[in-house]
């Protein structure tokens, strides 16, 4: 059964020839539609988040300054980024819209969630909207949860680094961020070496990879590099930023994904779940209409248990080196983090999640 929250962006936060765009959602709304579900749809209308729920990701100043400067009539935040006079409202009701899957699940005890919703979320940090997202409607259901004392794991595959996400949960321990993609490309954050807080070593995992990385390679960082660590960590939820802009047609990247690769994704990653009724797609990017709908309805029906996929899987491409490089930079990156907490040199490496952009190539 797929339990859709919302769809939420439809019709509001509209910047007009903008890639991230209404239609964006019309595209996900199809991909389920030509799945012709019938009573296996279930469709919840989300409730807006709330301060309370907010608040646990953001701080206070800046979703006053977002509401007050959609409220004034909006505006950019970056020339990435912009603000309509309705996209407070929409970004209050996308992030609710992965509270409402949750909240569905829990009541069904099965299911997969989707929270069909933009603007999207994973660039936003606790003091900034960046890269078209305002709200990170992912670390607020994430931190709802946490503060039910669940343990989480987000799964990214949105071929963007989720800069926020990462900043947001630097030092906490009971979730554990994994990201696959590209590298080099914004925000630039997202090297292996990046690996958590102090207080949370080994928390975060970036698996970057170069343009032209096929559905294998992408396959393989999640069952070399992040199956061992969501092993140890034993999620009690899985929360996927669900981006399709890895998929070769997208605009934005030079990933070589086909709609088969999201749905093989898909089945990789719902195995880290303890249990049906535990896994929640959010919608983050993925900007060529036909590509969104097809990988959409892929991703869908390999997690309702359909093995069809129109399109085939994609393998050959450049990347599987790097991957299998990851571990070993993981290692030595967290060993210094430990040297410093233990009273080692004050001038350490910086390991993130703050600094310029790099173009460097992070193997
Ligand atoms: C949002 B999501 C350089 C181009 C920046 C921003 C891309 C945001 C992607 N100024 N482009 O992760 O799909
Ligand atoms: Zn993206």
């Amino acid at each position: 059964m797929l339990i859709m929250a919302g769809p939420v962006g439809e019709t509001v936060h509209d910047g007009g020839p903008h890639p991230e765009r209404p239609a964006r959602i019309t595209a996900v709304l199809q991909g389920i539609g030509d799945l012709r579900l019938g009573t296996d749809l279930v469709t919840v209308d989300p409730l807006p988040a709330s301060r309370a729920d907010l608040a646990r990701v953001h701080s206070e100043r800046y979703l006053d300054e977002l509401e007050a400067f959609a409220q004034r009539g909006g505006g950019s935040l970056d020339p990435d980024t912009y603000v309509t006079p309705s996209s407070w409202d929409a970004a209050c009701d996308a992030a609710g819209a992965g509270l409402a899957a949750v909240h569905a699940l829990r009541e069904r005890g099965e299911g997969v969630g989707f929270a069909v919703a933009r603007p999207p979320g994973h660039h936003a940090e606790r003091g900034r909207g960046m890269g078209f997202c305002l709200v990170n409607n992912v670390a607020v259901t994430a931190a709802s949860l946490l503060a039910e004392g669940e343990r989480v794991l987000v799964v990214d595959w949105d071929v963007h680094h989720g800069n926020g996400t990462q900043e947001i949960f630097w030092d906490e321990p009971d979730l554990l961020y994994v990201s696959t993609h590209q590298w080099p490309l914004y925000p630039g954050t997202g090297r292996p070496q990046e690996v958590g807080g102090e207080g949370a070593i080994g928390s975060t995992v970036n698996v970057p990879v170069p343009p032209g990385a096929t559905g294998d390679v992408l396959r393989l960082a999640l069952d070399e590099v992040a199956a061992p660590a969501v092993g140890a960590f034993r999620p009690d939820w899985v929360l996927v930023s669900c981006g399709f802009d890895a998929h070769r047609a997208d605009p934005l990247a030079e990933l070589a994904l086909s709609s088969a690769d999201f749905a093989d994704l898909a089945r990789a990653v719902a195995e880290f779940a303890p249990g049906p009724g535990r896994t929640v797609l959010f919608l983050e990017g993925g900007y060529d209409m036909t590509a969104v709908r097809r990988s959409t309805a892929a991703t869908v029906a390999a997690l309702l248990g359909d093995l069809a996929s129109p399109e085939q899987p994609t393998f050959g491409g450049p990347g599987a080196d790097a991957v299998r490089a990851v571990a070993g930079l993981r290692e030595r990156a967290m060993a210094e983090v430990h040297d410093r907490t233990d009273g080692g040199s004050l001038d350490a490496p910086v390991t993130g999640p703050a600094g310029a952009p790099s173009e460097r190539r992070p193997w």
